[in-house]
């Protein structure tokens, strides 16, 4: 916007001429940023439509503000889509960053950062970058900004007149989860949806509900902390931001570029700059965020920040498809578990989704997705897919005829290539990239993809990619190796 910056250059002249007390009248108050960050919340809400889920927090910052109905993370796992979301950039340009249990390199520059060296007051609490450990990055504060153990101090805390900017930082709804907090908030394992690439199993159906819970639990500590803001009296120059990290711990979903782990909720208000009530369909990877962030505070994003700024959009007043190039996302995958195959090895992935299709790319096909069968770690096969009720069920039937085909698209190998049509397989379990019907989409979508990912200095097309398999993984427990559970072993006609 040449225009405004013409207009703040201005504006800044004058202000050297006229002096700081003008400079105070003059400047517009910089708004507050609120960022709500649940941690492994796929696209579940009451705003979209989820039967038997109770999020009135977030539903009510929806309608107060925009609702995106397509918003995906940069990777599927915590810290690449933790790291992606601070830095506004892809996971691979984030070095070790890429991976699971890894450290953020301190030449990347973070929003939170770079918003205190504007002026504003920056702080989290609970889970902000990671997880991983900072110090071989060479990092010495913390990406997220400086931890507090609660808002309240957070504010207490706060220099006089000074904007804010603070990460609320959840573990919900991460499991392990709990049955004694879903009966404590009443949610019927029997209203529950069962998304068919799961059994309906009363097991699976459980721990579905026991998610809920930890959903609305999340839910209802945002709703607190408004409120806190609101008795402030912040809330009315407060840009409150509600999402999650990936999509939810459940087979087939977090650590896999299937919807199930890479799609989340979003929702934005902004009082008197993002008119209320509009759902908007464009396409938006949560790395837009930092830039948005970053611009709506008046702060010029750095040029390596690859996320493009969501301020035009947010302040366009329409709803539906707003932007014409935010037509798809781009996703990626590395090492997520390092200890799920052999010499911590990852595995590699790219994505590209657009309306219509999910088209993805396997770049080491040989190697198990979800983590190998043979190896385990603290007691886990399978470790790419955390240990849980729905998992071990699978695991355990999984040679039964009826489950097998569903075990197999959770745990089994994949081809190089998959293409799904959401028109007729919204769940993505049809893979049809060797159908000759599907041929000229599947190769469109190929060469897009790889266009993009060369534009973007992806080493996994413009060379450099073996370090992601060799950056360390920073976590003591080991791995060893182990025969499969026999329905594993019969399901994958695995010899002994
Ligand atoms: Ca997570």
């Amino acid at each position: 916007m040449p225009h405004a910056r013409y207009l703040a250059g201005l504006l800044a002249l004058f202000v050297g001429l006229a002096g700081p007390a003008i400079a105070q009248a003059q400047q517009p108050e910089r708004p507050n940023i609120v960022f709500a960050f649940a941690d492994d919340w796929g696209a579940h809400a009451g705003a979209y439509g989820t039967k038997g889920l109770d999020t009135p927090t977030f539903d009510r910052v929806a309608e107060d503000g925009v609702l995106f109905e397509h918003a995906f993370v940069a990777a599927p796992s915590c810290t690449p889509s933790r790291g992606a979301v601070l830095t506004g950039q892809h996971i691979w340009r984030l070095g070790p960053g890429a991976n699971l249990h890894s450290t953020l390199p301190a030449a990347l520059p973070v929003y939170p950062a770079l918003l205190e060296a504007a002026g504003y007051f920056a702080g989290h609490t609970g889970k902000g970058w990671g997880p991983g450990t900072l110090e071989p990055g060479g990092r010495s504060e913390r990406p997220a900004g400086t931890p507090f153990d609660s808002f309240d101090a957070f504010l207490a805390a706060r220099p006089d007149g000074a904007p804010f900017v603070f990460w609320f930082g959840s573990s919900d709804p991460h499991r392990p989860f709990d049955d004694s907090l879903r009966q404590a908030m009443r949610i019927d394992p029997a209203t529950v949806t069962v998304p068919p690439y799961l059994p309906d199993v009363p097991t699976v159906r459980r721990d579905i509900a026991n998610y809920y819970a930890e959903v609305q639990r999340f839910d209802r500590d945002v709703g607190a902390l408004l409120e806190r803001i609101a008795q402030a009296g912040e809330l009315d120059n407060t840009i409150v931001v509600i999402s999650g990290d990936h999509g939810w711990p459940f087979p087939r979903g977090k650590s896999h570029l299937y919807d199930a782990g890479s799609r989340v909720p979003l929702a934005i208000r902004w009082p008197d700059e993002a008119e209320a009530q509009r759902t908007v369909s464009d396409f938006v990877s949560l790395i837009d965020l930092a830039p948005t962030l970053l611009e709506a505070a008046g702060v010029e994003p750095p040029a390596q920040m690859q996320g493009r700024s969501l301020v035009g959009l947010l302040r366009s007043e329409r709803a539906g498809r707003v932007e014409e190039h935010r037509a798809h996302v781009i996703l990626a995958k590395e090492r997520h578990h390092g200890l799920s195959r052999p010499d911590s090895a990852g595995y590699p992935s790219r994505a590209i989704r657009t309306e219509q299709f999910l088209y993805i790319r396997n770049v080491k096909p040989e190697r198990w997705p979800a983590g190998s069968p043979r190896i385990s770690s603290s007691q886990w096969i399978f470790s790419d897919t955390d240990d849980g009720a729905a998992k071990r069920w699978m695991i355990d039937h999984a040679d039964d005829p009826l489950v097998r085909p569903l075990f197999l698209l959770s745990f089994g190998k994949r081809p190089a290539e998959e293409l799904y049509d959401l028109r007729t397989d919204p769940h993505q379990m049809h893979n049809v990239a060797g159908d000759p019907e599907y041929a000229m989409v599947r190769d469109h979508l190929a060469h897009t993809l790889e266009q993009e990912l060369r534009a973007l200095e992806d080493p996994r097309m413009i060379g450099g990619a073996e370090r992601f398999d060799d950056y360390p993984y920073y976590v003591g427990y080991g791995m060893e190796a182990v025969e499969p559970p026999a329905p594993v072993r019969r399901a994958l006609r695995l010899p002994r």
